[in-house]
């Protein structure tokens, strides 16, 4: 069973050289922002099979497109909680409270709602100080596109509403769980260097995630891991923690159930909702 001791969890973090920590859409809960599985999970209205593989956009392009224009709808307008605040101090030396100031750490996250980066440029601008850890969104980041032609590098962050005028008040047909306008493929986002069509810079099912190599070594090299809001149900993430385990480093899961998926390696675990546990454990 694991422990859930907050004192001998201290005592690992303060001791800890090298933290991984792997997030999930728990972590954006708080925000206001739905999660995929379990209660009101966004997979239950939007089939995931049909909005987020490779498949899904050769087969209906304007349909995926208005799918990922609402959530970059519902994404824009929400801020960072507790949670993602708790996670950023964490990379910034002066605000550490447990975690020992020459530690490294590595947040990699699954969320693509940019909330991570959002607390830590916050926390980063307020301190006039640079964070020393890093956050890798290796699914994407929702308001980041890339061009599809095979010969084109363009790749943009692009922040307009709507992205192209034909997009612009869709995102309420989507949301209302009713049938999407076709948009024609010549009105949705084009590559304004080779005219190509865009698509959103998310990874969708069988597509490689965004710096794998330098994740993986960062787990190679973790004596702590903590596992975020995540069901731990989409690889290669939810093989992140075992990788950990299985070099000797240990693992405490935060999550508002228990979650069965780590029961081989967890040594901690926190039931709870992840950005009320922080400020219990973290101080
Ligand atoms: C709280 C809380 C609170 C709530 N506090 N907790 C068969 C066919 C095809 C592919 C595969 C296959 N079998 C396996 C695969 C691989 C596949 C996979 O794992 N599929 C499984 C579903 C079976 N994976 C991939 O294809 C990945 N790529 C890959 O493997 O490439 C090969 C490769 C690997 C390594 C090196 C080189 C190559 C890509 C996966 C892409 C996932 N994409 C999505 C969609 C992104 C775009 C979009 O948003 O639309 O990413 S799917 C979706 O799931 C999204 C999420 O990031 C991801 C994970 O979900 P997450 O974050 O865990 O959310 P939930 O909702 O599941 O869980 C929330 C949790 O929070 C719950 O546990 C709650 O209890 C908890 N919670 N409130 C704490 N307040
Ligand atoms: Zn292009």
């Amino acid at each position: 069973m694991p422990s859930t001791s907050i004192e001998d969890f201290r005592g690992i973090l303060s001791n800890a050289r090298n933290i991984l920590v792997v997030s999930g859409a728990g972590l954006s809960a708080a925000s206001g922002i739905a999660t995929f599985r379990g209660q009101g999970g966004r997979w239950r209205k939007y089939d995931a099979s049909i909005l987020a593989t490779l498949a899904a956009w050769h087969e209906n392009q304007s349909r995926v497109w208005q799918f990922f224009h609402y959530r970059r709808e519902e994404v824009r307008s929400k801020r960072p909680n507790d949670g993602h605040y708790a996670l950023a101090r964490m990379c910034m030396p002066k605000w550490r409270r447990i975690v020992a100031p020459n530690a490294t750490i590595v947040h990699v996250t699954q969320n693509i709602d940019g909330l991570c980066l959002e607390a830590l440029d916050e926390l980063s601008s307020a301190s006039e100080e640079s964070p020393d850890g890093t956050i890798i969104e290796m699914h994407g980041n929702l308001f980041d596109v890339v061009c599809t032609a095979f010969d084109c590098d363009y790749r943009a962050k692009n922040m307009d509403y709507p992205i192209c005028p034909a997009l612009g008040g869709t995102e309420a047909i989507v949301a209302a769980g009713n049938v999407e306008p076709v948009v024609r493929r010549a009105d949705l986002p084009h590559c304004p260097k080779c005219q190509q069509l865009l698509r959103p810079d998310v990874v969708w099912f069988g597509e490689r995630p965004k710096q794998i190599q330098r994740i993986l070594e960062a787990a190679d090299s973790a004596d702590l891991c903590l596992v975020v809001g995540t069901s731990s149900l989409v690889q290669p993430a939810s093989k992140l923690p075992e990788r950990v385990h299985a070099n000797g480093g240990k693992v405490a899961v935060f999550n508002l159930e228990p979650n069965t998926n780590h029961s081989d390696e967890a040594d901690f675990e926190f039931v709870g909702p992840c950005e009320l546990e922080f400020a219990r454990i973290l101080g």
